[in-house]
Formats: C-alpha cells, sequence, structure tokens
C-alpha cells in the first residue's frame, strides 16, 4: 500500500511539498511497523506566516456575520458525525484506543462544533444604568483576536474540536498545533474545516515539533491568547514564556485524580466505576482516576472484585472488535508506566495484578492494567501523575478520613466517589476542591456542553467547554454614553 504525504494547512491552502521537506512517521501502537500516513513538518518559518496570516484575516473574522460563522460550525460538525465510523478507526490507528471509545469520541467532536453553532446566535450583552444620571451603559464582548491551540495526543479529535470551535464561533482566527503523535485525525479535521467557507487565515493547522513550532506560537507578540491541553511541565512553561507578550493563558494539566468508595456503596456499582475511569482509553486520560481510597469495611471485598475484573480485561489491538484497552500509545510511555510499576514495588505497595508488557511479534505497546493495594499516601505511585492504566488503592477508616485523603494533593481536576449516602455525596459535591465532581460515575468521560476544567496544578485560566468558554474566547468592552 502506497503511503500518502501529507502538509500543514496555512492561509488557506494546504502547503506545497517538496522534496527537502523533513517528515513525519504516524505509526500504528498495535503494530509499530505500520506507517499510517507521512507528514510534512513544519517549521518556525512556516508558522511565522501562520500567524501572519491569522493576523491578516482577524479584523475581517471579528466582524463577520454570526450566520455565517454558525453555518461553517454547522456543517463542520454534521460531516464529523456522517463520517463517524472512518474517523473513528483512523483515531484508534493512530492513538490505540478501542473504536468504541473512539466512536464516542469522534462524537463528541461534532456535537462540539454542532453546540457553538448554535452559540454563535445567542444574545450577548448587558445594559446599566450609571451612578450618574444621563449616563447609560453598555457591556459588550468582541474576539480575543488570534488564537494558539496546543493540543494533546490522548483525545486527537474531541480536544482540538472543543477548543477550535469556541475559538471560531467567538469570532477569533485559529494557529492549531496536535501533537505530532496523531497527526492524521487533525489533518482529517482540518481538511474538513478547510471547505467550511472560511476565509483564508481564518484557519491553520501547523504539523511539526513543540521545540520549533509550538515555541514559535508561544513566543509569537502577534498571538493574543494560547489554549493548551498537555503536561504540567509544558503547561509551566508556556505560562512563563507567554507572560513576556501578556499573552491570556488557558492550561488543562495533569491530575492524580481520587475516587472514594464507602461501605454504604453498591459494590458491582463501585467496581465498575473504578474500572472504567482507572483503566479505560488505556488511563491515558487527565480525568483517570489513579487514587482509589476505600473504607475497610468494603476494603477487601472491593479489592477482590476489582482484581477479578481487571484481570479479565483483554488488551490488544485498538481495531479488534473484542479487545478492552488498546495499547499504550508509544514506547515512551510504556516505558513509564513500567517505571512506575517498579517504583511502586520497591516503595513497598503490593502489586495484585497486571503491571507487565505483553510480549507479542509486532511489537504492539500492550501494557497490562496494574492494581496496587498497600499503597500509603507519601509513594510516589499514589502522588505522581502516570498517565498510564496504574491504580493504587489506599485504605482508610471512614469518610472523613477518605475526604482528607482525597484532598491531599496539589492537583484538583476531578475527583468523584460511590456511596448510596445522600450525606456524604452532598457533602463530597460541596467541599472537594476539585473542578469536577462525579458521585456514583467515573471520574473521567464528561459530556460536551458543561463546564470543563479543575484547580490547583491542574489547571490555570478560565473554564473550557460550553456557555463558559465565552471568557476565554473575548475580552469584555464597557462602554459609557451620554444622553
Ligand atoms: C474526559 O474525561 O472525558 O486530556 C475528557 C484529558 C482531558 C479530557 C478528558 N483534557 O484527558
Amino acid at each position: 500500500m502506497t503511503i500518502v504525504t501529507k502538509s500543514s494547512y496555512v492561509d488557506g491552502a494546504f502547503v506545497a511539498l517538496q522534496s527537502s521537506n523533513e517528515l513525519l512517521e504516524n505509526r500504528n501502537p498495535s503494530n509499530p511497523g505500520e506507517v499510517i500516513e507521512r507528514f510534512v513538518r513544519a517549521d518556525r518559518d512556516l508558522t511565522e506566516q501562520a500567524i501572519a496570516a491569522a493576523r491578516r484575516a482577524a479584523p475581517g473574522w471579528a466582524r463577520s456575520n454570526p450566520q455565517v460563522r454558525a453555518d461553517a460550525l454547522d456543517f463542520i460538525g454534521t460531516e464529523i458525525l456522517a463520517r463517524r465510523e472512518e474517523l473513528a478507526r483512523l483515531l484508534s490507528r493512530e492513538e490505540g484506543k478501542i473504536v468504541r471509545e473512539a466512536l464516542g469520541e469522534v462524537d463528541r467532536a461534532g456535537r462540539s462544533f454542532k453546540f457553538y453553532a448554535q452559540e454563535v446566535l445567542r444574545a450577548e450583552g448587558e445594559k446599566y444604568q450609571s451612578v450618574r444620571a444621563e449616563v447609560g451603559i453598555d457591556v459588550f464582548t468582541q474576539p480575543v483576536g488570534v488564537v494558539g491551540i496546543i493540543a494533546p495526543w490522548n483525545f486527537p479529535i474531541a480536544i482540538p474540536a472543543w477548543k477550535i470551535a469556541p475559538a471560531l464561533c467567538f469570532g477569533n482566527c485559529v494557529v492549531f498545533k496536535p501533537a505530532e503523535l496523531v497527526p492524521s485525525s487533525a489533518w482529517a479535521l482540518a481538511e474538513i474545516i478547510s471547505r467550511a467557507g472560511l476565509p483564508a487565515g481564518v484557519f491553520n493547522m501547523l504539523i511539526g515539533p513543540g521545540r520549533s513550532v509550538g515555541d514559535t506560537i508561544i513566543r509569537s507578540p502577534d498571538i493574543d491568547a494560547i489554549s493548551f491541553t498537555g503536561s504540567e511541565g509544558t503547561g509551566k512553561q508556556i505560562a512563563r514564556l507567554a507572560a513576556e507578550n501578556m499573552t491570556r493563558v488557558q492550561l488543562e494539566m495533569g491530575g492524580k485524580n481520587p475516587l472514594i468508595v464507602l461501605d454504604d456503596a453498591d459494590l458491582e456499582q463501585a467496581v465498575d466505576v473504578a474500572l472504567n475511569g482507572s483503566f479505560f482509553s488505556t488511563g491515558q486520560r487527565c480525568t483517570a482516576s489513579s487514587r482509589v481510597i476505600v473504607t475497610a469495611g468494603i476494603h477487601d471485598a472491593f479489592v477482590a472484585r476489582l482484581a477479578e475484573r481487571t484481570r479479565a480485561l483483554k488488551v490488544g489491538e485498538a481495531l479488534a472488535a473484542d479487545t478492552d484497552i488498546g495499547p499504550v500509545v508509544d514506547g515512551k510511555q510504556l516505558e513509564q508506566n513500567l517505571s512506575y510499576v517498579t517504583i511502586g514495588q520497591q516503595e513497598g505497595a503490593r502489586l495484585v495484578c497486571g503491571g507487565e508488557r505483553i510480549d507479542n511479534q509486532a511489537g504492539a505497546f500492550y501494557f497490562t492494567p496494574a492494581l496496587f493495594t498497600e499503597v500509603h499516601p507519601e509513594m510516589r505511585i499514589y502522588r505522581e501523575e502516570i498517565f498510564g492504566p496504574v491504580l493504587s488503592v489506599l485504605k482508610v477508616h471512614n469518610y472523613e478520613q477518605a475526604f482528607a485523603a482525597a484532598e491531599d494533593t496539589p492537583f484538583g481536576l476531578s475527583a468523584g466517589i460511590v456511596t448510596t449516602s445522600l450525606k456524604y455525596a452532598e457533602h463530597f459535591k460541596r467541599h472537594s476542591s476539585a473542578g469536577m465532581v462525579m458521585v456514583n460515575l467515573p471520574t473521567a468521560g464528561v459530556d460536551y456542553h458543561v463546564p470543563f476544567g479543575g484547580n490547583g496544578a491542574s489547571s490555570l485560566g478560565s473554564r473550557e467547554q460550553g456557555t463558559h468558554a465565552r471568557h476565554f474566547f473575548t475580552r469584555v468592552k464597557t462602554t459609557y454614553q451620554l444622553a
């Protein structure tokens, strides 16, 4: 089969290929010998060109007819949903999540565009009386301008969608950098956007490395705002560099999300919630539950049942219908998972099951979900984000101890509780410092139309998604007028 070479999208066109171009190979983690597609790597120059094109397009797009924006977003959403099977299979091949999960992700992406197609036309603005007689006050919002969007590899289409859709909706131009591990879904999305009738320069996509493309976006005085999802280290660096130009930032970083299981929980429900939140999508979600805090009365039964269910999960090829957990995204992430398993054992935790690489001919990055018990709160496996299917169980004696343990982290993205007690559920919803709280539901897996985000080391800036996205993608203008 011939391998296609694709390129970035700048100023209304896909960039022409040249023989001197540096190439990036997109490989399938279920079969690393297979190259899905090749991509020409963008460099600093091309990034500057994309930013300049976005800058030129910004004034016109900011004043564009809202109906034009609504129609464009609706077109993109409709096509994504119509091609869901094809896009989901492509996503599974490049990222490794199973097709069922990829379908859910593609639907979420399509629906985000559909949501913002509606949001464009919502009334906005406020009127006030002034404290000075004869003065009227109007408050309204305007686009921020040119937005840099830097997306991670773990949600190759949904995260780009939930950042790009509101950016365009609120009248901004976009310079989008997908993660180099997942360029194919990003390219497919850009190709759809390229046919949505947007003026040249409104949307640009650069496939290339963080050290050149990302760095140019972050340092550019012509970028007005940066929306980033990725690691804490990169997020901090973006915040530091963006401060030089007073660029607005929205950062979604790590998590070490707790799930509390109380004695009064329904055992089967608790196991379902833990299994899904910790291991599905190969644990590669910033919202994954990587710490389960269990009260003593249910602890042993919970661990026994969870171990049984964990052992029964089938790890394998992402595209196979009977696979529960696909491969880890690449060799580097696999090494990280394995090294945390060793660390956990050295720290004295008990590895109940999993935590091993599965040998296979294709060299696929298969890793069995790992369950640790006898964990102490100071252990690294309990404190640090692993970003893989590695779960630590902490035993406590009551809700108060469970709550204190859940709160004992610098992160604050998502937190869950499994209980039949209204009192504890209410207390947890009210007092948890996480940005998202789940009762009898996994910590991961969120809706597309409500605020998404966390606190502490997990997030900086205003919330993503839903109507709240407006706060990041617009500026507020207050006008005073003498009658
Ligand atoms: C989800 O749990 O449904 O990178 C979404 C991440 C998050 C998205 C999680 N920003 O994992």
